[in-house]
């Protein structure tokens, strides 16, 4: 587990987004490792990697859409904490099956070692698959029995073959040249193909993140919408913030390898247009997203800046 640089992270300003990321984080964390405070019939070992994994340091940006989309109509923290926790490990668990050797093989996450170096690959898998079911277990226990049947569907989804799920096999298909002429598909076409990769891969759970949190909080049908609209603008600015970061970005205060997607070959926006048109790309999204938040009114101004933040982001 040596070797793998720490984090290094200047500290936030009062006001800013970092420090309203932080209060997410000072609040949601003691919850997520309530809900990985599991019983003597669960593995010691599994218990530690799920631990490893989850807890790690992120930045808790699904929790902050479902706390803040709860805030945004009305709703409270509390009410709200399950669907946070429930889509945190949802991206959790994600993280982890995408860095394995037959996904991604990374060996920086969250600027500590990936789970399966940490631990071992069937451990690794095995953790994913809990986190995953735990995932399922904090809304259908915690959600108010109204509607808790409607928020395991919305995760169902966003977790799925249609969605998450569906988004990484295409994009796994893409980089292993199983999709036939997309290398050489005029660059129009590699857009359209990597916003449909993105709308599943990244933006699906976002957006479950978002509707989670208005359900938590009894939105109505206008309001869900809103959030819907914000969340997919959201979404694209976001994966064009990260791949950026791929770009560009600084490994350490990112926390993860960067400079991988050109070495592979990899469609992204900064590897398809450029980095200035991908990046203006960004912009215009992230004023789209808050366009959104501003309809849904002052309630919802923490949504309007991270989605500037995103952007504009080190990490
Ligand atoms: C393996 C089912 C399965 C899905 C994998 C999450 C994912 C799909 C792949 C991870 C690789 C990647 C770059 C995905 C797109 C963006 C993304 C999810 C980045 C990480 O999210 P952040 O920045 O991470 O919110 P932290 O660590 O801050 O939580």
């Amino acid at each position: 587990m040596a070797g793998c640089p720490a984090p290094s992270r200047p500290a936030p300003s009062p006001g800013s987004v970092e420090a309203a990321l932080g209060q997410v984080r000072a609040f949601i964390e003691p919850h997520l490792d309530r809900s990985l405070t599991l019983s003597a019939e669960a593995a010691p070992r599994l218990v530690e990697a799920m631990r490893y994994a989850a807890l790690a340091p992120g930045k808790r940006l699904r929790p902050a859409l479902a706390l803040w989309a709860a805030e945004a109509c009305g709703g409270s923290w509390d009410g709200a904490a399950p669907a946070a926790v429930a889509v945190e490990l949802i991206h959790a668990y994600s993280l982890v099956h995408d860095d394995l050797p037959a996904m991604d093989d990374d060996d920086l996450r969250r600027g500590r070692p990936t789970c399966h170096r940490a631990f071992d690959e069937a451990t690794a898998i095995l953790c994913g698959d809990a986190l995953q079911a735990l995932a399922f277990e904090s809304l259908a226990r915690d959600m108010p029995p109204a509607v808790a049947a409607r928020a395991c569907l919305v995760l169902a989804r966003a977790a799925g073959a249609e969605a998450l799920v569906g988004g990484q096999a295409d994009d796994l298909a893409a980089e292993r040249g199983w999709i036939d002429g997309l290398a050489s598909a005029p660059a129009a076409e590699q857009v359209a193909w990597m916003d449909r990769i993105n709308r599943r891969k990244t933006g699906a759970l976002f957006l479950a993140a978002l509707e989670l949190g208005g359900l938590a909080a009894g939105a109505d049908d206008s309001r869900l919408a809103l959030l819907d609209r914000f969340g997919r603008a959201f979404g694209q600015a976001f994966q064009i913030a990260d791949d950026l970061l791929d770009a560009e970005g600084d490994e350490a205060a990112v926390g993860k390898r960067v400079g991988k997607d050109a070495g592979r070959g990899k469609l992204t926006f900064p590897t398809v247009e450029g980095v200035a048109a991908a990046r203006a790309r960004a912009e215009r999204l992230a004023t789209e997203a808050g366009a959104a938040a501003g309809a849904l009114g002052e309630s919802a101004a923490e949504l309007a800046r991270l989605a500037h933040w995103i952007v504009g982001r080190s990490h």
